[in-house]
């Protein structure tokens, strides 16, 4: 796959390259089917414990797009960041986030990854450089080209992963930043976590232009369409990306078709889809595929695929256990980790 230049603005959209054979190790494999595991397992679990009533707040639901985490995080260095939208429980567990934390943080208890204060949709891990868990549709656009233009500032090499939907990807904002971004070079992915649906809002019922790559043209921004059922070739596509990134040649749009098996948050009867369209997708399923990579090449012996599943299960089950056991944030916490300042020494008069 080459990267385009400025000067090539008519080619901006075009499909990244797909991987047919196996050209990622054993280890990568086994590390995407674990943490995939660990992602689906957890949320099936949050959603059971929802409906039980056991925390309030929102909830949505990541399952059938974990390929899209697996291949970041894979395709990523550990000191790069990543912001996303309120779905946003497979990010930090692909970054190593302790799932004690998280479940804490959906029961609102003080041990949660945000002291209990955020929930579901405000998950935010500063060790692992997970940046949120956002809930206004779209806010983390502008905001992750901030964090980037942060890291051109200070001369890092790191690259910053901004996470959308597509219903996010038609906020105005994103046209602002886009603009910014390739003005500036600055060192963002910007992924579009492209599950076809916007709450109940298909893309087609949205816009003209479906090929939402096409977002990328008007600013000459590098732009590729992305399986995102496969950890392979998102893992491609973002190296290839950050690759560019690292050099200091900017920003590249990643549209990454994606599905997400269940409905939009916790109450949504679906009306908007039908269960042949679901079924299609679950043939895809990512971590099945994985499963059967490491099963068809003898990557692992049946014991040990079952010794990661026992893992994946308990690590779940402790961490109800010690949200259960945590406990709630004082009331004073209220007024703690709130933005406030009393003048704006910010503001200078010349
Ligand atoms: C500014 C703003 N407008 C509307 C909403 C209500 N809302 C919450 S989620 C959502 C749909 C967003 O869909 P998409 O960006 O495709 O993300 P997905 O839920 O599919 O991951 C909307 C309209 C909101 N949270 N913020
Ligand atoms: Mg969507």
């Amino acid at each position: 796959m080459t990267a385009k230049t400025s000067k090539e603005p008519k080619k901006t959209t075009r499909k990244a390259k797909s991987t047919n054979k196996l050209k990622f190790p054993k280890e990568t494999y086994i590390k995407w089917y674990k943490d995939m595991l660990l992602m689906r397992k957890f949320e099936e679990k949050a959603g059971q414990l929802y409906i039980q009533q056991k925390f309030g707040g929102f909830c949505h639901l990541y399952i059938g797009q974990e390929a899209v985490v697996a291949g970041t995080v894979s395709g990523s260095k550990p000191t790069d960041l990543h912001m996303t939208a309120y779905r946003d429980h497979a990010h930090p567990i692909g970054l190593g986030t302790d799932v004690r934390k998280l479940m804490a943080e959906l029961y609102g208890r003080k041990t949660g990854v945000s002291k209990g204060k955020g929930g579901s949709m405000h998950f935010f891990d500063k060790e692992k450089n997970f940046l949120g868990g956002h809930g206004i549709v779209g806010a983390q656009i502008p905001m992750g080209a901030g964090v980037a233009f942060a890291e051109k500032y200070k001369g890092t090499d790191n690259v910053v992963f901004v996470s959308f939907g597509d219903g996010a990807a038609r906020q105005g904002a994103l046209h602002e930043t886009f603009n910014m971004a390739m003005l500036w070079k600055i060192p963002a992915i910007f992924i579009v976590e492209n599950n076809n649906y916007a709450m109940g809002t298909s893309v087609e019922r949205t816009t003209n232009v479906m090929d939402l790559s096409k977002l990328g043209s008007s600013y000459e921004m590098p732009s590729y369409t992305v399986n995102g059922m496969s950890p392979e070739e998102v893992h491609d596509a973002v190296q290839m990306a950050a690759e560019r990134a690292r050099k200091g040649e900017g920003p590249t749009l990643l549209d990454i078709r994606t599905y997400r098996y269940k409905g939009h948050s916790m109450s949504d009867p679906q009306k908007y889809r039908t269960k042949e369209e679901v079924k299609e997708y679950q043939s895809k399923d990512p971590i099945e595929h994985c499963l059967k990579v490491i099963k068809d090449n003898k990557f692992l012996k049946e014991e040990e695929i079952k010794e990661i599943q026992d893992w994946v299960n308990n690590e779940v089950m402790e961490a109800i256990e010690f949200a259960e056991n945590s406990e709630y944030p004082a009331p004073e916490e209220l007024y703690e980790d709130v933005y406030k300042t009393e003048d704006y020494p910010f503001i200078k008069e010349y």
